[in-house]
C-alpha cells in the first residue's frame, strides 16, 4: 500500500516514544560524558549532551545517515534522503512520486516573500536574503496556527511536519529566486514537475550540459543533507526549536549559523582560495607552487579553507564523492585539477604545520570546482546551495523532537570565577 511520509512516520511514533520513556526510566542516571575545563571553554568539543537520530559522524569514517555511509547513498534523490532522514526507511517508487507531488503542492512561494527579497539592498549577502525569506514566510506556519488553538503536545509534530513540507517544497524555488534577483539574471523561473535537484538547477537558469548539471545538483543536495546534531547550524536550529518556536524561526536561525566562514561559508572561501592560487601563478599551479601558497596562508595566520574538521579525522567521504564526480566529468578543467592537486599537497603541509587536529579535506574543499564548472561562478552564493540541502536535516530533526516531546535546551554555564575556585579545590 502506498503511504505518505506522514503516515509512515506516524506509524513509528509509538515505538519511538516507548523507547525513550524506557531509556529515561531505567537508565536516566547513567553517565555518558564528562566535561573538562578545556571543553567548557573550547566550544564543548566532544561533550555528549544531546540526541540526534537522523545521522552520526564517525571521526574515522565520516557521515552515516540512518546507519548507512553517505557514499552508499550518493545516488539517491534528495527527496528520498528527506524521507530516509525522518523515517530511517526509503519510499517505494509510488511513495516517492506521492512525496514529490505533496512537496510540489506545498511549493507556492507567497508574493510578499519576493517583494521582501527585491526590496533588500543589492549588496546583501545571498545568505542574508535566503534566511530573511524563510523568516518572512513564518506567516505561513501551520504549527503557530495550531499551537494557538491549544492542541495537545502529542500532536505538535503534525503541524511541524506540515511546516517542514512547506519549507522543503519552497526552499529551492526561493534559493533560485535569490540567485536571479541578486545577480540580475532576469525573470524568476517557475517550478516544474522535475525532481528537486533537476528543477533547482533549471530554476537557477544554468545550462543543462546534457543532464550533468542536474546530476551534479542532486549529488550536491544529497551529500550536504545532515551532519548529526552538534554542528553550529543543527545545534542552533535545535535550540531555537526546543523553545517551541516553529520551523521557520528555527531553520532561519540555523542557517544564520551556516553563514559563518568556519562553517558553511567555508565553501565560498575555498573556491576563492583556489582561484587566488590560479591567479597568482597564471593557471593551474604546480604542487610546489601550491605548497608555497599554503605556507604563505598559514604564515599570515589564516586558515586553509576546506581543510580540517571539529569531528572528522579522515578525508571527508563527501569530498571523495565530489572528487569522483570531478574525475568522471571534469578531468580537463583547470579549477578541478587545482582542487585535486591541493588535495595532494595541503594535508602534508598541515601535518608539518602541526596545529590542525585533522589535516584532511572536508566537504567544502571540492564542491566549488563543480559548481564553477557548471556555470555557478558567483561563489558568494554557494552557502545558499548548502542551505537548501541542510534544511532537510534540520527539519527532520525538529519533527522527530516534536514527536518525542524533547524538552527545552538549557545547558548550565559557569563563570570564570567558578572555574578558578574549582581549580583551587
Ligand atoms: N588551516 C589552518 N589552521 C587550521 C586549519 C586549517 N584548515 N584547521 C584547523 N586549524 C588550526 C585552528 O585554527 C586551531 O588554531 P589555534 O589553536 O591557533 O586556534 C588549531 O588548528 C586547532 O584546531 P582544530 O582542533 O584542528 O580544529 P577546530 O575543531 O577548532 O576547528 C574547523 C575546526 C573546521 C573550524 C577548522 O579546521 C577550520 O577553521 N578549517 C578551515 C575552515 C573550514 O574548512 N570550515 C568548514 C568545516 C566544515 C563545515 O562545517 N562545513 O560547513
Amino acid at each position: 500500500m502506498t503511504k505518505t511520509l506522514k503516515e509512515t512516520f506516524e506509524a513509528q511514533i509509538p515505538k519511538l516514544r516507548k523507547e525513550r520513556v524506557k531509556l529515561m526510566k531505567e537508565h536516566g542516571s547513567q553517565v555518558i560524558s564528562e566535561c573538562t575545563i578545556a571543553q567548557a571553554i573550547g566550544g564543548m568539543r566532544g561533550v555528549k549532551g544531546m540526541v540526534c537520530d537522523t545521522s552520526v559522524v564517525e571521526p574515522d569514517k565520516g557521515l552515516y545517515i540512518r546507519g548507512k555511509s553517505i557514499l552508499k547513498l550518493k545516488d539517491k534523490l534528495p527527496e528520498e534522503i528527506f524521507w530516509n532522514l525522518l523515517t530511517g526507511t526509503f519510499p517505494t517508487k509510488n511513495e516517492l512520486a506521492l512525496l514529490q507531488k505533496e512537496l510540489r503542492a506545498a511549493g507556492k512561494v507567497p508574493d510578499y516573500v519576493w517583494k521582501v527579497l527585491k526590496a533588500m539592498p543589492k549588496t546583501s549577502h545571498p545568505m542574508a536574503m535566503l534566511d530573511t525569506a524563510i523568516l518572512a514566510m513564518e506567516n505561513e506556519s501551520a504549527y503557530r496556527r495550531e499551537y494557538s488553538k491549544g492542541i495537545p503536545k502529542t500532536e505538535y509534530w503534525i503541524s511541524t511536519l506540515e511546516d517542514a513540507m512547506r519549507i522543503m517544497g519552497t526552499i529551492h524555488t526561493i534559493a533560485a529566486g535569490v540567485y536571479r534577483i541578486k545577480y540580475f539574471k532576469g525573470k524568476l523561473i517557475k517550478p516544474s514537475k522535475r525532481d528537486m535537484g533537476a528543477d533547482f538547477a533549471r530554476m537557477l537558469g544554468l545550462p543543462p550540459h546534457k543532464g550533468q548539471t542536474a546530476e551534479m545538483m542532486r549529488l550536491y543536495l544529497t551529500l550536504h543533507c545532515d551532519h548529526e546534531g552538534g554542528n553550529v547550524s543543527a545545534n542552533t536550529c535545535h535550540t531555537v526549536g526546543s523553545a517551541l518556536s516553529d520551523p521557520f524561526y528555527a531553520v532561519s536561525a540555523g542557517l544564520n549559523g551556516l553563514a559563518g566562514p568556519l562553517h558553511g561559508l567555508a565553501n565560498q572561501e575555498c573556491l576563492n582560495w583556489i582561484l587566488e592560487t590560479m591567479d597568482k601563478f597564471g593557471g593551474a599551479p604546480s604542487e610546489k607552487e601550491i605548497e608555497d601558497y599554503a605556507w604563505e596562508t598559514l604564515n599570515a595566520h589564516k586558515v586553509i579553507p576546506g581543510y580540517g574538521h571539529a569531528v572528522l579525522r579522515v578525508t571527508d567521504p563527501r569530498f571523495t564523492a565530489f572528487n569522483q564526480f570531478g574525475k568522471k566529468y571534469l578531468k580537463n578543467d583547470p579549477v578541478f585539477q587545482t582542487v585535486d592537486r591541493v588535495f595532494k599537497v595541503v594535508p602534508k603541509v598541515l601535518k608539518k604545520h602541526g596545529k590542525a587536529a585533522n589535516p584532511w579535506p572536508n566537504v567544502d574543499a571540492g564542491s566549488g570546482a563543480l559548481l564553477y564548472h557548471y556555470g555557478l561562478t558567483q561563489f558568494e552564493y554557494y552557502t545558499v546551495l548548502f542551505s537548501v540541502s541542510r534544511a532537510m536535516g534540520m527539519l527532520t530533526q525538529q519533527v522527530l523532537n516534536r514527536a518525542l516531546g524533547t524538552p527545552i535546551t538549557r545547558p548550565k554555564s559557569v563563570s570564570t570565577k567558578w572555574l578558578k575556585k574549582q581549580v583551587k579545590k
